[in-house]
């Protein structure tokens, strides 16, 4: 088999990458080593910045985002279970979307659908050859056959436990991460959410999110060690967890109830450079990962797909300036969210070693949130999103 791109993972990156190529005209071959209903099983992301939004636009995968999403203009924060709202619209005119991942993804796979777009779910043993020659090529195995891709470029839109980043040579790839002392136990429950916007809650338990999906699918986090076996929380335990570390009003009004995905993720900071070796390209978690207290995950992965695009229908016009700043132009813009997530992150957590100093400059840190408007600018312009 020969095509122009082969796209290895089927997630939002690859999906994302498919589709606006397919409608550059330009051929491309998924492969994923998932079914497409465990892909559309996972809870994930639910914050959409402004340029996620225009790309889902650009690859004609929004109307559904459009009809059912929610606009959001500002966002709640709280310290002592009072909270305070950090009003992105009137600070910079600008808002997020809240819309899941989970929907993203399922719009994408029925556009790929409609375009016939060609993917291989199920697939295994997936390796890259001649990387660093004109004539790459991707071989992998499907119900025990092997089959080989000859192609002209490789994303490598894997995730972090992917096989593309393992494709560039130890001596080229440099990687840096900062793993945190905790996780994030999710909840996702069929009950109306507790505020019309999000609430990111500082408590000296720890951190608590309230987050939701639509009018009756509330999505809540609560920091828990982790390697907490998921039974020791019960539904109960997390609600009362909850409660205690929320506003009191929010508290006092939260509707509780059987929790319908239960899990606990872990948090890391995490950067491979560079993003490209020869034709491979990495894109997405395959690259770098967040921790997800600033919404930017997801959000990554689409503006590195902006960037591959650009560059590769370029590069099939004849001019390959663009796709040669790939990996310094989506890596300068990563480590600007790398840097946000890393703050807001350590502004917001318990850390289990931290001093009483140190709980003293998160609290004095918020206390400058809540009443300085520069401070909720800089909030404000890396929530939202920074320019691609
Ligand atoms: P993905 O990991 O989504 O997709 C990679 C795909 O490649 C997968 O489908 C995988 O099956 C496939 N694959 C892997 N190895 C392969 C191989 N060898 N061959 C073929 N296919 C292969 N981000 C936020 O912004 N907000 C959040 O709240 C948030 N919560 C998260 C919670 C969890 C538990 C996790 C893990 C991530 C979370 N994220 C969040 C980040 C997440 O949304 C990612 O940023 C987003 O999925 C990135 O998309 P992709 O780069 O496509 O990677
Ligand atoms: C979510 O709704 O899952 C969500 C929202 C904002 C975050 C993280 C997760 O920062």
């Amino acid at each position: 088999m020969r095509t122009q791109v082969v796209i290895i993972g089927g997630g939002p990156s690859g999906l994302l990458l498919s589709q606006l190529l397919h409608r550059d005209g330009i051929d491309t071959v998924m492969l994923e080593r998932q079914s497409r209903e465990y892909v559309l099983s996972r809870i994930r992301a639910g914050v959409l910045e402004n340029g996620t939004v225009e790309m889902l636009r650009q690859a004609g995968v929004a109307d559904r985002l459009d009809a059912e999403s929610f606009v959001h203009s500002g966002t709640y924060l709280s310290a002592r279970n009072q909270g305070f709202r950090i009003d992105f619209d009137a600070l910079i005119g600008r808002s997020v979307t809240v819309y899941g991942q989970t929907e993203v993804t399922r719009d994408l796979y029925a556009a790929r659908d409609a375009m016939d777009g060609k993917i291989i779910h199920g697939v295994e043993a997936v390796t890259l050859h001649d990387l660093k020659t004109e004539a790459p090529f991707v071989t992998y195995t499907k119900d025990g056959t092997e089959h080989r891709i000859d192609c002209d470029y490789v994303a490598g839109c894997d995730g972090f436990h992917g096989v593309s980043r393992k494709a560039i040579p130890a001596s080229i790839l440099k990687e840096v991460e900062r793993v945190y002392p905790f996780g994030w136990l999710g909840v996702l429950s069929e009950t109306k959410p507790v505020s019309e916007e999000l609430i990111y809650a500082h408590h000296e338990r720890g951190f608590a999110l309230c987050s939701m999906r639509n009018d009756s699918l509330s999505r809540y986090y609560i920091q828990a060690p982790v390697d907490d076996p998921i039974e020791k929380w019960s539904d109960d335990a997390f609600w009362d967890e909850l409660k205690r570390r929320i506003p009191e009003d929010a508290a006092d009004r939260l509707e509780t109830g059987p929790s319908i995905e239960k899990s606990i993720a872990p948090l890391r900071s995490f950067v491979a450079e560079p993003m490209r070796w020869g034709r491979l390209f990495l894109v997405g978690d395959a690259a770098h990962i967040v921790p997800p207290t600033g919404a930017k995950g997801l959000n990554l992965a689409v503006s590195d797909v902006y960037y591959l695009w650009s560059g590769l229908r370029e590069a099939y016009q004849g001019d390959a300036a663009t796709l040669d700043q790939y990996s310094d132009r989506a890596l300068a813009r990563v480590w600007k969210a790398i840097r946000f997530s890393w703050w807001f992150t350590t502004l917001m957590h318990r850390f289990p070693e931290q001093s009483e100093f140190d709980r003293r400059i998160q609290e004095a840190e918020l206390d400058v949130l809540e009443t300085s408007k520069a401070a909720q600018t800089v909030l404000a312009e890396n929530y939202v999103g920074l320019p691609y």
